[in-house]
């Protein structure tokens, strides 16, 4: 049995749970908050991370690669090799360069934190020239690189709103507004996957907010 621990308002478990849940893969979930992590299992104490039969594993994209190769249908990456490379290529663009970049807003955007004026300036430079260039990859017909629903949508769907939202907030303007990002994730949204993924993480966000607010 596949345990995937972390909790639903991160888009990097919900990566992993989306996943999972496509590739009809039976799993339980345990809720571990950020500082309440297994060390050993996460060293970074970073979620999510998953425990199987051989041990545990953390990293988002670790997983999936695992759970890929160990389960290989339904194919959530194409069989072969340079399809398959398109794919990773997609969720480093959405990760390397839009998520971890736009995540340095987030203390402001979400979480009711400052951020300095010079690194809005920096990331707004950095994400405007990202996104320019990960448009030229990205297909959204109707999935994100093609005809085909893979683990670039699992990340794209994630990450995206993420993006959209905290540079809304802090720019005053959504840097994605020129890509079909809205509706290709209305698209989504009708998966059924789509829509537990997305029901878990309003409950989980409340959570953690108030857990975050109880804090002080
Ligand atoms: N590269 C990691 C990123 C995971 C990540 O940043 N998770 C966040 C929650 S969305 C976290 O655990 N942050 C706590 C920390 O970095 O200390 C992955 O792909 O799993």
């Amino acid at each position: 049995m596949l345990t995937l621990c972390g909790f639903s308002a991160s888009n990097y478990y919900n990566k992993v749970k989306l996943a999972l849940l496509e590739k009809n893969l039976g799993f339980q979930e345990e809720q571990v908050w950020v500082g309440q992590c297994d060390l050993a299992a996460t060293p970074l104490g970073k979620v999510p991370y998953l425990k199987t039969e051989h041990g545990t594993l953390c990293e988002s994209q670790v997983i999936l690669d695992y759970i890929e190769a160990a389960h290989p249908q339904p194919a959530l990456v194409p069989a072969d090799p340079f399809g398959a490379a398109k794919v990773r290529e997609l969720i480093t663009f959405l990760e390397l360069h839009l998520e971890l970049v736009a995540r340095n807003l987030y203390g402001e955007a979400f979480f009711g934190g400052k951020v300095s004026d010079s690194t809005k300036e920096k990331v707004g430079q950095q994400l405007e020239k990202n996104i320019a260039a990960f448009a030229k990859l990205a297909k959204f017909a109707p999935c994100v690189g093609g005809d085909r629903f893979t683990l670039a949508d699992c990340a794209a769907i994630v990450h995206l709103p993420l993006v959209s939202g905290a540079t809304k907030i802090i720019y005053g303007r959504d840097f994605l507004a020129e890509l079909p990002v809205r509706d290709y994730l209305k698209k989504m949204g009708e998966r059924p996957h789509v829509q537990r993924v997305n029901a878990d993480r309003k409950i989980s966000t409340e959570l953690m907010l108030a857990r975050a607010k109880a804090k002080g």
